[in-house]
C-alpha cells in the first residue's frame, strides 16, 4: 500500500492534511506496543487509572473550542453540535466511568440456594480482555472512539484505534490528548487508514473488536473474527421510528422530529428515519414540520448561527441523493427539500420531508443516514407498532403521547434496544444507559454497566468450604448410592410436599448405607 488519505473539509472542499494508510507492519507494531503496555496498565488499580481519565476530561474541557473546530472542519457538523454531541458526552462519560468503574466491576456474589447451605460459595470477578481494537466511523468522530477508549482503559485494557478514513485528523488528535495527559507509552495507539487497515486490525492479535459502522462491514468483520474466535461488539445503525400519537404535544414533538431527523445532517445511527403520525393529526403535524424545516439555516458549520452543516463525504451525499430519487420514482412526494443544496461548494443536501410513502419502500426500509424524513400515517396503536417493527433494524425508537401508560404499552411492544418516551436520539449521551439493539443494528452493547461488561473477561470462582466431606457423586458407585441419588431427586423435585417428606426418610436410610 504505502498510500495516503487527504482529509477534506466537506463544507469547503479544502484540504486539511494528509495521513498514512496504515499497513500490516504499522498495525502489528501498534498491537505489539499495546501488548507490552498491557501488563503494567492492567496492574494499576481503579483510582490510578481514573487519575489519567480525570486529567483527560479536564484537558478536553479546556480545549473544547479547538477540538470542536477540528471536528466541525473535518466532519461538517455545526459547532454547537460538535460541542453538544461529540465533546459533552465524552466529558460526561469520562466522569462517570472514572468515578464508577470500580463499583460496576466489583466482584459479584452468586446465591447458590441449597448449595450455599452445603458450604459452597460462588462469585464472578472481572478482568481485562488485554488489547482492544476499536474501528470507528466518521459521524461522531470524537465521541464514539474517545468514549470507547475511556471505557476500555478503565476496564484495564490497552487500545489500538483505527479511526475512519473520513476523520483521521480527529482520530490522531484523540491519540495526542491521551499523550498530553501522560498516559504510558503503548496504552493508546492510533493507526490511520481505510477499510484495509481495519481488516488487518481484525486479523491481528487484539483480544476483541469494537466496531461502529455499516451492516455490510460489520458482517465482514464478524466473518474474519470468526477465524480466530475473536469476540466482536457491533453497532451497525438503525432506521429509527418516531411514533406521534394524536394526544402528543404536537408543537414539542414536531421540533423533536425536525432536530432528531436533521441533526448532524441526519448522519446519526439513532436519527428519526421514519415518522409515524396518527391520521387525525398528520396534516397539522406535517405543516408544523414543514414550517420548522424551512426556517433552518444551512451552511458552513463554523458559523455558530448555522443549524445544518455539510454531509461528511461525497459518498454519503450521493447515497442519500440516489435513495431520495428512487423514492420519488416510487411515488413519494417531496414536502420540503429533496435535492442537493447547490448554493455552496461542499457536500450539502437540503433538509427533506417526504410524504406518500408506504412501509415497504426502500426509503422506509434502508438506512438513509442523511437529512431525510419520510412521514406515514397510522390509524391505531397496533398499526403504529406494526409499521415500527417492519424493519430489519432495531436500534432506537420513540413514542410521543401525553398518556404515559399508553406510551409505555406501545414502547414495550417495539423491537428496539432503546425506546424513548417523549424524547428522542440523545440517550447515547447518557453514560449510565446501554446503547445497541437487536436485528441488523448489531451485537452487544456499549455504555453503562452492560457496555462495560463487554470490555472485560469474567472469571467464576467457586469455593467449597466443607473440606472434610467427600462429594456423594464421586466414585464408589453401588446400589445404595444409586437408591440414595434417586431419593435425593424426589426430595428436591417431587411435585407434592408429602412425597418430598417421605423421600427424606429414604434419603437418610440409604445415606447411612453408602
Ligand atoms: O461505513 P463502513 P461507511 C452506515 C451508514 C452509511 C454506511 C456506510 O448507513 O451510509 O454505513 O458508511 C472501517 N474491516 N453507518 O462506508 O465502511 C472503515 O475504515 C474492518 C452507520 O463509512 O462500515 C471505518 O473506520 N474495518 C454507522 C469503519 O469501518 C473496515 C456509522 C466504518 O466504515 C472494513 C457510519 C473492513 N473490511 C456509517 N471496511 C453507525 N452505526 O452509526 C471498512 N472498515
Amino acid at each position: 500500500m504505502g498510500q495516503t488519505i487527504i482529509s477534506q473539509n466537506p463544507a469547503t472542499l479544502e484540504s486539511l492534511g494528509e495521513v498514512n494508510i496504515g499497513m500490516r507492519e504499522q498495525i502489528e507494531a501498534a498491537v505489539e506496543k499495546a501488548t507490552i503496555a498491557s501488563k503494567s496498565w492492567a496492574a494499576l488499580d481503579f483510582p490510578q487509572r481514573a487519575r489519567f481519565i480525570y486529567k483527560l476530561r479536564d484537558l478536553i474541557c479546556r480545549e473544547k473550542e479547538g477540538l470542536a473546530e477540528l471536528i466541525c472542519k473535518e466532519n461538517g457538523k455545526p459547532m454547537i453540535e460538535a460541542i453538544v454531541a461529540d465533546i459533552f458526552p465524552v466529558l460526561e462519560l469520562a466522569t462517570y466511568f472514572a468515578k464508577n468503574t470500580y463499583k460496576l466491576l466489583r466482584r459479584e456474589k452468586i446465591w447458590l440456594g441449597k448449595w450455599s447451605l452445603m458450604g459452597r460459595e460462588s462469585y464472578i470477578e472481572f478482568y481485562p480482555l488485554g488489547i482492544v481494537g476499536i474501528i470507528s466511523p466518521w459521524n461522531y468522530p470524537f465521541s464514539i472512539p474517545c468514549g470507547q477508549i475511556i471505557m476500555s482503559l478503565m476496564a484495564g485494557n490497552t487500545v489500538v484505534l483505527k479511526p475512519s478514513e473520513y476523520s483521521p485528523l480527529v482520530g490522531l488528535r484523540i491519540g495526542e490528548l491521551f499523550k498530553e495527559v501522560g498516559i504510558p507509552e503503548g496504552v493508546v495507539n492510533v493507526v490511520t487508514g481505510d477499510g484495509r487497515t481495519g481488516a488487518m486490525l481484525v486479523e491481528s492479535k487484539v483480544g476483541k473488536i469494537f466496531f461502529t459502522g455499516s451492516v455490510n462491514t460489520g458482517k465482514k468483520i464478524m466473518e474474519s473474527a470468526a477465524k480466530t474466535l475473536k469476540p466482536v461488539t457491533l453497532e451497525l445503525g438503525g432506521k429509527d421510528p418516531m411514533i406521534v400519537c394524536e394526544d402528543a404535544n404536537l408543537e414539542i414533538a414536531s421540533s423533536a422530529a425536525i432536530w432528531g431527523g436533521f441533526t448532524n445532517s441526519g448522519q446519526v445511527c439513532a436519527s428519526v428515519e421514519r415518522l409515524i403520525v396518527h391520521e387525525k393529526v398528520i396534516d397539522y403535524f406535517q405543516d408544523l414540520c414543514v414550517q420548522k424545516a424551512l426556517r433552518l439555516r444551512q451552511g458552513n458549520g463554523m458559523d455558530p448561527e448555522i443549524e445544518i452543516g455539510a454531509m461528511t463525504n461525497r459518498m454519503q451525499l450521493e447515497k442519500v441523493e440516489a435513495q431520495v430519487e428512487r423514492a420519488k420514482k416510487e411515488g413519494a412526494e417531496v414536502l420540503v427539500g429533496g435535492e442537493r443544496e447547490m448554493q455552496f461548494q461542499g457536500h450539502f443536501f437540503k433538509p427533506t420531508l417526504l410524504t406518500h410513502v408506504h412501509p415497504d419502500m426502500e426509503i422506509m426500509q434502508e438506512e438513509t443516514f442523511g437529512p431525510v424524513i419520510p412521514i406515514i400515517a397510522f390509524k391505531n396503536d397496533k398499526e403504529a407498532i406494526e409499521i415500527a417493527n417492519n424493519s430489519h433494524y432495531g436500534l432506537t425508537a420513540s413514542v410521543w403521547s401525553k398518556n404515559l401508560s399508553r406510551a409505555q404499552s406501545i414502547a414495550s411492544q417495539i423491537e428496539a434496544g432503546t425506546v424513548m418516551i417523549n424524547e428522542n436520539v440523545y440517550t447515547y449521551a447518557l453514560s449510565e444507559t446501554p446503547w445497541g439493539g437487536p436485528k441488523d443494528s448489531g451485537i452487544g452493547r456499549t455504555h453503562g454497566k452492560y457496555g462495560l461488561l463487554e470490555m472485560v473477561e469474567w472469571r467464576h470462582i467457586h469455593i467449597n468450604r466443607a473440606t472434610r466431606v467427600k462429594n456423594f457423586w464421586w466414585y464408589g458407585y453401588n446400589y445404595a448410592k444409586y437408591q440414595f441419588i434417586l431419593r435425593l431427586c424426589d426430595f428436591f423435585f417431587a411435585p407434592r410436599l408429602w412425597q418430598r417428606l417421605l423421600s427424606l426418610f429414604k434419603v437418610i436410610w440409604w445415606g447411612t448405607r453408602l
